[in-house]
């Protein structure tokens, strides 16, 4: 056993605390790593790389196990609980009586657990303050926007087990599962496609998930209404529309099939870059499977019109009748292995627990008794999203707490990012390595890994499961639940509603005021999982939503014509388009991945991909470093020459804080889900380096 690693309890299964595929994990001693338990995802205890390599960072010498303050030269000097949490106190407390409470901003935390998450929006709230967010935001908010709106559920449709066993096709656009979700591709995907379902992949890159596709649509970046817009167009023409669906669940088919009428399939495949046949196979292979299921990523959301995207997603779902029965349905992966229940437990600045509006007065009423405070102590207008909330730093925002995030390699234009946290009076991070936004805190605290901490994730088929802890915590560290109460018992003025006898005391608090958990609990969850909706009084979650009637309450959704918008960035005749994304051995902003020993010999995440004709035009070889840069900013990367991208694209990861890919990133905003635009960037690529 690890000399290192604190009381290590085996034998005890707690869930990886990377993606939202959420894989049971335990501790193995002999092999001093984790393991793969049989739980309720990954039940014949699969685990891929990263989940090996979790406990690599927990006793990791880098940790974070003591607090620290600045000081007044400038510097973070070590110090005690009680002097840190002081300087918390009386910094917000500062910019509270100086500007009010909305002049505080609350990053909350996808990788940590429902109840922490729900402690820290509730102090936001009692604080009064909606100001609370997750990184959700960066990754599917405009997902959940669009899905919440026309079908009144922003999460998965359909659960992994049913499109393992049901689905007849998949559609995968802009999402890369084969790295990205790698237990989802190899024990769902991989095995439905056995069983003789077609893949059609539509990603601008070849990668992993490609290998396993029938058909693969390299759409330009950014360009994927008018080739989702061509393969209705196809469904219409072709006489693929199922009539029964339509006329019993779907509006507006008529409105919508005439504004279809100027879309020429040629023209638009010409403009997404994709050859007309194969969007023509695409959409029959799509609209006569009998349950077709679409999964959706980043490649989808990340755009500065990521909503508008998943409604010409869901047009075409309607038009089939994929929706509402096994194995098909609108599937947008998650992210981190908390980020369903981020949002399900109200880390969010328009909604409180359970996906009440902030502004439905009863709502707010329903959620003040609980709580035990007046029904208008809470506030009433929506807070800050994440990158709202960075922009107004140093005008209207002055105080922010960052609670396991790291949004200076995360956030985009980076550089902005920068001056911008330097304006904050105080920034609070709450973590448990010194990370880059660690760097410009002024108080530091430090918090749990996922090894020690109790509590529940909501992965990303809407499965509830418990984390137990494994190990102690290292040197001063504290459990992220117990700092976060001891926050809400000194910033606010309710401090009873911090008081809890550990996280099964929140949990049960938390259901109260989130319908969807109403009648979980940890017992019933042991093990396993409950699945949401889980009704009080229910035996079962239900895994397929919408069957008789949409989450809405209403029996039909409606169709919704969707034009093209343009990019943000306008592409100059000697300029490239860079997309950003992921790769299997990292996770994000690498924070942890990067000090794991054991995924850092996985290498080739931190090379620019560039197709051989981007290349030979520039006489740039594979292995070449060149410079990479916009008005924004300018990195050096390494090139790999391949034809898996398409020309005129380039690809890079963020996973590395060098090259820092959020550098060039724009952001400009989606005007509903506030997303930014990650997966469009107009560069330079300027010049060899010997
Ligand atoms: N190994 C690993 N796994 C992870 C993570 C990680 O960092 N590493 N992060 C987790 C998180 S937080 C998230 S949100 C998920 C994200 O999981 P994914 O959505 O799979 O992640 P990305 O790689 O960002 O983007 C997916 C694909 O979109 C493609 N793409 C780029 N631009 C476009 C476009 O305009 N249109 C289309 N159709 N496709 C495009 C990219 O080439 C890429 O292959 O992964 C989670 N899992
Ligand atoms: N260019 C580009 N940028 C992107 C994206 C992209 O595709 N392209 N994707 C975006 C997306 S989808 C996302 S989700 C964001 C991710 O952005 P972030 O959430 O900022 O990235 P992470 O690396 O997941 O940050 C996790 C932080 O939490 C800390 N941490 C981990 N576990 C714990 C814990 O248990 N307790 C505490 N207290 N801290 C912990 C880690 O040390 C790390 O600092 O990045 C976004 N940025
Ligand atoms: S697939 Fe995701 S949850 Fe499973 S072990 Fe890998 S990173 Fe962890
Ligand atoms: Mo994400």
């Amino acid at each position: 056993m690890s000399d290192t690693l604190r009381n290590t309890r085996t034998s005890v299964p707690s869930i990886c605390p990377f993606c939202g595929v959420g894989c049971s994990l335990q501790f193995d001693a002999e092999r001093d790593s984790a393991t793969g338990w049989r739980g309720p995802v990954n039940s014949r205890g699969e685990v891929c790389p990263k989940g090996v390599a979790a406990f690599d960072v927990v006793d990791h010498a880098e940790r974070l196990t003591t607090p620290l303050v600045r000081d007044d030269d400038g510097d973070l000097r070590e110090a005690t609980w009680g002097e840190a949490v002081s300087r918390v106190e009386t910094a917000f407390g500062d910019v509270v009586r100086r500007h009010g409470p909305d002049a505080l901003a609350f990053f909350a935390s996808s990788n940590c657990t429902n109840e922490e998450n729900y402690v820290l929006q509730k102090l936001a709230r009692l604080l009064g303050t909606n100001s609370v967010d997750n990184c959700a935001r960066l990754c599917h908010s405009s997902t959940v926007a669009a899905m919440r709106e026309r079908l009144g559920a922003g999460a998965m449709t359909n659960s992994l087990a049913d499109v393992r066993d049901e689905t007849d096709c998949l559609l995968v656009v802009g999402a890369n599962p084969a790295e990205q979700h790698p237990i989802i591709f190899r024990s769902y995907l991989l095995p439905a496609i056995r069983r003789g379902a077609t893949l059609i992949h539509v990603d601008p890159r070849a990668n992993a998930t490609t290998d396993a596709a029938t058909l693969h649509l390299p759409v330009r970046p950014g360009y994927d209404i008018p080739l989702l817009n061509a393969m209705a167009r196809v469904v219409l023409d072709e006489g693929l529309v199922d009539d029964a669906f339509v006329s019993t669940r779907v509006t507006d088919f008529e409105a919508f099939h005439t504004a279809l009428d100027d879309v020429d399939v040629e023209a638009n495949a010409e403009l997404a870059g994709v050859d007309p046949a194969t969007i023509r196979e695409a959409a029959r292979a799509y609209a006569s499977a009998e349950n077709a299921a679409i999964v959706t990523g980043m490649g989808m959301s990340q755009h500065h019109y990521g909503t508008d995207n998943v409604h010409a997603l869901l047009n075409l779902a309607l038009l089939t009748g994929n929706l509402g029965k096994p194995g098909a349905g609108i599937n947008p992966l998650r992210g981190q292995n908390n980020v369903q229940g981020a949002g399900d437990v109200g880390a969010l600045p328009d909604l409180l627990p359970g996906y009440a509006d902030v502004t439905d007065p009863e709502a707010r009423a329903r959620v003040a008794e609980v709580w035990g405070v007046g029904a208008d102590t809470l506030p009433e207008l929506p807070g800050r999203t994440e990158v709202e909330a960075t922009h107004a730093f140093g005008e209207s925002v002055f105080g922010a707490l960052v609670f396991g995030e790291n949004p200076l390699v995360t956030e985009p234009n980076l550089n902005r990012v920068r001056e911008q946290f330097e304006r904050l009076d105080c920034l609070v991070v709450l973590d448990i390595f010194p990370t880059e936004t660690v760097e410009l805190a002024d108080v530091v605290l430090p918090g749990s890994s996922w090894a020690e901490k109790a509590g529940t994730v909501t992965n990303t088929d809407r499965q509830v499961m418990r984390m137990r802890p494994l190990a102690d915590t290292p040197g001063d560290a504290r459990l992220d639940l117990d700092v976060l109460c001891e926050l809400g018992r000194r910033l606010t003025e309710h401090p009873g509603q911090f008081e809890y006898d550990g996280p099964e005391a929140v949990f049960e608090e938390l259901k109260r005021v989130t319908p969807q958990y109403a009648g979980m609990s940890y017992d019933g969850i042991g093990t396993g999982s409950q699945r949401w909706p889980f009704p009080a009084g229910a035996t079962a979650g239900t895994a397929v939503l919408h069957v008789d009637h949409f989450a809405s309450g209403s029996q039909t959704a409606e169709l919704r014509p969707v034009a093209h918008v343009d990019p943000a960035d306008d592409v100059g005749d000697d300029e490239l388009v860079l997309t950003t994304g992921r790769v299997l051995q990292q996770f994000n902003s690498g924070a942890v991945t990067r000090r794991s020993g054991m995924l850092m010999r996985l290498r080739g995440a931190d090379v620019l991909q560039m197709h051989p004709d981007d290349a030979a035009v520039r006489g740039i070889d594979d292995g070449d470093t060149v410079v990479v840069s916009n008005a924004r900013g300018e990195v050096t990367v390494e090139v790999e020459v391949t034809p898996a991208i398409r020309p005129g694209t380039v690809f890079t990861t963020f996973h590395y804080a060098t090259p820092l890919a959020n550098l060039l990133t724009g952001d400009a905003l989606d005007p509903v889900a506030k997303i930014p635009e990650y997966k469009h960037t107009a560069v330079r690529i300027a010049g060899v380096r010997p």
